[in-house]
């Protein structure tokens, strides 16, 4: 690590405040170049205590950075994990108040919800199998803290991976003889088709992001408990939405969702 508690500590509060004031900031690493993942990860850390501490809960796990199409997107080459709220949830068929985000953006996902704990280091897709109870159509809204998402992956590791919303169907499915990576996902914004994918662009299968994820927290001496909601990284590029847009998602086999930007 090369920053210390009390810089860690001020850079979470500096985070919190540019998303409760919808006030974007530079990259934190503009002024702290040094600054290793370990650090990151101590600064997600901090802010879920600042959020914690306000009331907000967490809802579950992502991981971000999973796709080519979100690599190729905004420039990055790793997998990145962060942590969603209860506060994020926007229900099936709600809509979202474009007033609450800086700039938000929405990723098509797959997202499952575990029956049993996950544990790194070599955990393996046969692992994960065993453990998912369901899968989910999911989208998450993203917004970053940094303006004009201008980051670097430590920077948006720090602001908990541009974690801001997200929703699932209501209706989950077995993964168990489902062929996740050939589902076809087709994302729509006001009726016209802007991105196409299957499953398989998410790590050559979506729960292989659910397998790096916990070897990513296995690092930190973490692991993924039963009953934890996951959402395994965007599908495709994002898709920026503004006031009156509506985006809707169809996952082949498993159902549609959208949402209404207000
Ligand atoms: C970071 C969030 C990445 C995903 O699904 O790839 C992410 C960003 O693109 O701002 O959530
Ligand atoms: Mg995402």
């Amino acid at each position: 690590m090369a920053l210390d508690r009390e810089i860690i500590e001020k850079l979470a509060i500096r985070l919190d405040a540019a998303q409760t004031g919808r006030a974007p900031i530079g990259k934190i690493t503009d002024d702290h170049p040094l600054m290793d993942w370990a650090d990151a990860y101590a600064i997600q850390d901090s802010l879920k205590t600042i959020q914690s501490a306000r009331g907000v809960e967490i809802a579950g796990l992502k991981m971000g950075f999973t796709s080519r199409a979100k690599m190729a997107q905004m420039g990055v080459k790793e997998p990145i994990n962060g942590f969603i709220t209860r506060q994020g949830r926007v229900p099936q068929g709600g809509s979202l108040h474009r007033a609450k985000f800086i700039n938000p953006r929405i990723e098509a996902e797959i997202a499952v919800v575990t029956s049993a704990e996950l544990k790194g280091p070599g955990c393996h897709i046969g692992d994960v199998f065993r453990s998912v109870a369901h899968v989910f159509p999911a989208l998450e809204v993203i917004d970053s803290r940094y303006r004009d998402f201008a980051f670097d992956l430590p920077s948006v590791i720090a602001d908990n991976t541009s974690a801001a919303g997200w929703m699932i169907g209501d209706d989950g499915a077995s993964p168990i003889g489902r062929d996740l990576k050939n589902i076809g996902v087709v994302m729509r914004k006001n009726g016209q088709v802007v991105a196409t994918a299957s499953g398989a662009a998410v790590l050559g299968h979506p729960l292989n992001s659910v397998a790096m994820l916990a070897n990513m927290l296995a690092r930190r001496g973490l692991t993924i408990p039963a009953g934890t909601l996951i959402l395994t990284g965007g599908i495709t590029a994002a898709i920026m939405v503004d006031t009156g847009d509506r985006v809707a998602i169809d996952f082949q086999g498993l159902g549609t969702i959208g949402i209404n930007i207000h």
